[in-house]
């Protein structure tokens, strides 16, 4: 499969197809928008008769879609994991697994929403406010951003600092009550509460505190950096919840 298409799994063989074939991770800058917005109006209608596969509200855990860029994302064990936290910062750190068990753990439960229109509601999320982190590490004073790198070797996301400091922007390491799975990104994953999915990037392995925002994979794709929930991505009239 091309790297520029998001690989999909369990999902309707005639949705992969679909989305393979118009090859959303080629779009152009310019229209990327426009076009997302034609395609869930498709997913939608196609949704209503096919609940199964598509809106997946189903218990169990259903719902969420499997995302990697990457063709194939080798596997961390909970010995061989590192995240290191570097950049302008004072006191640059590698941590391994445990000593990020070792932090005070935040749980939260809130939609996860996909920006092309799956949702998952209430899901608990764990981990560590990535503000203690940067904390932690001694942010210098012209630092404006921070940039996220991932095991797979190819996705990146940004916050600015403002964003990464935020209460409800956790470094992961617990999904629905369960440790972090690789599928979903394990052992370590970013996860973005107010914003549409593609901000929590999977695979976290860096987070390098920046002096201006650098867009990650799907922002140089055309996807928005302020990607808050219901008012980025050209859905200004929708609501936030
Ligand atoms: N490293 C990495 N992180 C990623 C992605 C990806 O392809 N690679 N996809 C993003 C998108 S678009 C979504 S919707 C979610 C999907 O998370 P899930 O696979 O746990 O459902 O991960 C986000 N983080
Ligand atoms: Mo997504």
């Amino acid at each position: 499969m091309n790297s520029e298409q998001p690989e999909e799994r369990g999902k309707p063989v005639g949705r992969r197809i679909f989305l393979g074939t118009l090859g959303l991770g080629v779009l152009g800058v310019a229209t990327a928008p426009t076009l997302q917005r034609g395609l869930e109006a498709f997913l939608g209608s196609a949704a209503d008769k096919d609940p199964t596969g598509l809106t997946g509200l189903l218990p169990n855990g259903g719902g969420f879609r499997y995302y990697s860029v990457a063709a194939s994302v080798p596997h961390k064990t909970p010995t061989s994991y590192r995240l290191k936290v570097d950049g302008l910062v004072d006191h640059p750190r590698t941590y391994g697994l445990a000593d990020l068990r070792a932090l005070p753990q935040t749980r939260m439960v809130k939609d996860v929403q996909c920006v092309t229109g799956w949702r998952v509601p209430g899901t608990p999320f764990e981990g560590v406010r990535l503000s203690v982190l940067l904390d932690a590490a001694g942010v210098r004073a012209k630092a404006g951003a921070v940039r996220f790198t991932c095991f797979d070797g190819t996705y990146s996301e940004s916050l600015t600092l403002a964003q990464a400091r935020r209460a409800d922007v956790l470094v992961a390491l617990r999904m629905q009550d369960k440790d972090l799975g690789h599928d979903h990104g394990g052992p370590v994953r970013l996860y973005v509460a107010p914003m549409y999915f593609y901000k929590s990037a999977k695979w976290l392995s860096g987070i390098t505190v920046t002096e201006d925002v650098r867009p990650g994979y799907w922002e140089n794709r055309g996807y928005d950096v302020d990607a808050w929930v219901g008012r980025s991505n050209g859905r200004d009239d929708e609501p936030t919840s």
